[in-house]
């Protein structure tokens, strides 16, 4: 799978886009290779689109990728994103079992995503805003999972004292600025954030994650419009998951091959990057995040992804085949994949690996536990944190 990225100024060519999408989710754009002009607003970025990379086997390519990390953080790549799936699947198991109710949307399968770019960040300053699909957010950010899964329960231990719910948690400290309902309204929030830090003339950068439905909203183009005008310290993540809700991207979006093109008319550049390959998402963002750093504006990163549970613990997903959701699962699982890799190289072995699962586990039967001991709100709590004062 491949990385490939564009100056903000080429025209788009989306007549066969829609037709090919659904039967090859995770394959480039061929026409990746063709050189592109800078846009106006883009001046100085590169403007040579890179040849898409390939390789036949995903293990030798993360291996090859692998060369460039020490082992310690190839191992907490793997713990970050097991982290994730663990706490996602007993999150899914507590649901079904009625300790959790209203809304929950699990990120199970789209692990490399936020823990690529997390590893990529490595600065306090740094802040994430995204959508209601962000458990693993917040984990990656390094918010406690105690504290999440109470919240999941509707508990005082959680991150809004048992009153939010799975959408909505934010962390001051984290730099966490939620977990959001209304489908693309991260976006300008995650600007104004980014937008903040640069009149204030405080470092860091916004990472705003949106799915590949949100990134048809109009708020959308609103904010890429703000974020290229004042060269805002913006990274839009598009998580393109091939869904939204029950409708396939090819469905819902234009040129659906192409969302990392969605700010060209602003001479936002793009790039689109392997989402179920850690390290090509590591790498992608360090080389996104210097960019942005050095004050040339915003930039949409598009994350090739999957989604491998339904859009939430109420969906069926009749829309798709069982042998698609198999084949992803077993051609692309990133966490399966760097274990492989790992284990091929020579950067652990089975019992080291064994340990992580372990102390994994740990961590997230504690979490469990502490979420349904934790007491339930006190009802006088139902007038603290509201904008206005009760009568
Ligand atoms: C403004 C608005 N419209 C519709 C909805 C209902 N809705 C919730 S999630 C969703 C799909 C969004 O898909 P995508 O952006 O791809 O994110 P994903 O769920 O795949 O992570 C929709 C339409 C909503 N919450 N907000
Ligand atoms: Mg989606």
């Amino acid at each position: 799978m491949a990385t490939s990225q564009q100056g903000g100024g080429s025209a788009a060519r989306s007549k066969t886009a829609a037709k090919s999408a659904p039967k090859a989710p995770l394959k480039a754009p061929q026409k990746a290779q063709r050189k592109t002009r800078a846009g106006g607003g883009a001046k100085g970025r590169s403007a040579v689109t890179r040849a898409a990379e390939r390789k036949e086997h995903p293990v030798e390519r993360l291996a090859e990728r692998a060369k460039a990390e020490d082992r310690a953080l190839l191992i907490k790549l793997y713990e970050d994103m097991l982290l994730i799936r663990r706490f996602e699947e007993k999150a899914g198991q507590m649901y079904g079992m009625g300790l959790i109710g209203g809304f929950c949307h699990l990120y199970i399968g789209q692990e490399a995503v936020v823990v690529g770019m997390q590893s990529a960040l490595a600065d306090a300053s740094d802040a994430v805003v995204t959508s209601y699909r962000d458990h693993g957010h917040m984990l990656a950010t390094g918010m406690e999972a105690k504290g999440v899964m109470a919240e999941l329960t509707g508990r005082r231990g959680g991150y809004s004292k048992g009153k939010g719910g799975s959408m909505h948690m934010f962390s001051r400290e984290r730099k966490f600025f939620g977990g959001h309902g209304i489908v693309g309204a991260q976006v300008p929030i995650g600007t104004g954030v980014a937008f903040a830090m640069k009149y204030l003339e405080e470092p860091g950068l916004c990472v705003t994650y949106l799915g590949d439905g949100a990134v048809n909203q109009g708020q959308v183009y609103e904010s890429f419009n703000m974020a290229a005008l004042w060269k805002i310290p913006v990274i839009y993540v598009i998580e393109n998951n091939k869904y939204g809700m029950g409708t396939a991207t090819a469905r819902a979006a234009a040129n659906s091959q192409e969302l990392y093109h969605r700010g060209q008319a602003y001479g936002i550049p793009g790039l689109q990057v392997d989402g179920m390959d850690v390290l090509a998402v590591r790498h992608a963002g360090q080389e996104v995040i210097e960019q942005v750093r050095a004050g040339k504006g915003p930039y949409i990163m598009e994350m090739q992804t999957y989604r491998y549970r339904g859009h939430s613990m109420s969906d069926p997903a009749k829309y798709r085949s069982k042998e698609e959701v198999q084949r992803m699962r077993s051609e692309h699982d990133p966490i399966d994949r760097l274990r492989q890799m790992l284990l091929q190289e020579g950067h652990a072995d089975e019992a080291a690996l064994k340990e992580i699962d372990k102390r994994v586990k740990e961590i997230v039967t504690d979490a469990a536990e502490f979420a349904q001991n934790s007491p339930e709100p006190d009802p006088s709590e139902l007038w603290t944190d509201v904008y206005t004062a009760a009568e």
